[in-house]
């Protein structure tokens, strides 16, 4: 497995503005490989902690992976040496039980070592099964009790807009979250305040806990919801590199101190990159046998090799 640490130092430079970028970068074949190298790693990862305890919510760090790439290896700017840097970007990971895929990226990110990862879930650990800020470097809230994120990253921006900061939140729901009353007073709120340094992506799995979203809340159609709140809205294949770095490019270009709140809904498939993993039932924690793992990855692998080659 290649190294992680480290691998992010352009984005911890804060040399130029969010929108120098977007408007110079573009999105080249380099970028979309070296973030989709990024999300590999974050897979690998999700499964070596998975095997720690021998079931979790692999699914959602594997469906979301893409997105977690994204953030960290191409727009947060952070200091891995540095977690509470005042000048950083905030990410908040209002699902706490996506804590797995989150310390993926942590370690990708260099904020958290590779080696600590199995430590996961473990007595004493940094890494608890869900998160928690008090914890783990770079974990800005605690995030398990559902709808809540998006209220924090509101006031977030806020506040860091009255101290003239130039920092953006970033703020990490799922669909499950848009069941709750207070995700939507939170994005009256933010339309309201025109918190246009505020973006936040929703990872639209189409599965909750107790099942499928159309079954359990029909929160479709969710694009016309946000729009109709005020929200500069994309929706993409949120296992799409290129659609991510696009709609993320777009999101940075309209970052403003006041302005339109951006919105990026992602279709993700929960187990994405391991066929074994992407039709299970009971997809919500999934029970991963013991013989099972090693498929797991070097179905990873091939499907990650496969594509590189193309
Ligand atoms: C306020 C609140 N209500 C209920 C729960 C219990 N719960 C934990 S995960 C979950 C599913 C929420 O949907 P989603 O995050 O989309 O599930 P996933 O895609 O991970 O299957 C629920 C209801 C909770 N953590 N917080
Ligand atoms: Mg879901």
């Amino acid at each position: 497995m290649t190294a992680t640490h480290g691998t992010n130092t352009e984005s911890v430079m804060p040399v130029q503005t969010v929108q120098d970028r977007a408007a110079q970068n573009g999105v080249t074949k380099e970028r979309v490989e070296k973030i989709s190298a990024a999300a590999y790693r974050i897979r690998h990862h999700a499964l070596n902690m998975g095997e720690v305890q021998g079931q979790g919510y692999v699914g959602q760090a594997l469906g979301a992976a893409d997105m977690l790439a994204t953030v960290y290896g191409d727009q947060l700017r952070f200091r891995a040496e540095d977690p509470h840097w005042n000048a950083r970007d905030r990410f908040l990971l209002s699902t706490g039980h996506y804590a797995i895929g989150h310390y993926a990226a942590l370690a990708e990110a260099g904020i958290v070592p590779v080696e600590e990862l199995e430590t996961y879930g473990s007595d004493d650990s940094r890494l608890p099964m869900s998160g928690m800020s008090t914890y783990t470097p770079g974990m800005e809230v605690s995030g398990g009790s559902l709808g809540h994120g998006l209220t924090i990253a509101v006031g977030m921006a806020l506040g860091l807009r009255y101290q003239g900061s130039g920092s953006r939140v970033f703020n990490f729901l799922s669909d499950g979250e848009l069941d709750e009353g207070s995700t939507w007073e939170a994005a009256m709120g933010a339309h309201h305040h025109q918190l246009g340094n505020l973006t936040a992506m929703v990872d639209i799995n189409a599965l909750q806990a107790d099942g499928k979203t159309d079954t359990v809340l029909r929160t479709e159609p969710v694009t016309e919801k946000w729009e109709s709140f005020g929200w500069y809205t994309q929706r993409v294949d949120g296992n799409n590199m290129a659609e991510l770095l696009q709609a993320f490019d777009n999101a940075a270009a309209q970052a403003a101190a006041v302005g339109r709140p951006s919105v990026i809904l992602c279709d993700t498939k929960v187990g994405r990159g391991v066929p074994l993993l992407e039709d299970r039932e009971k997809a919500h924690f999934m029970r991963i046998e013991e013989h099972e793992w090693q498929t797991c990855r070097e179905q990873l692998t091939a499907g990650y090799e496969g594509k590189a080659a193309r």
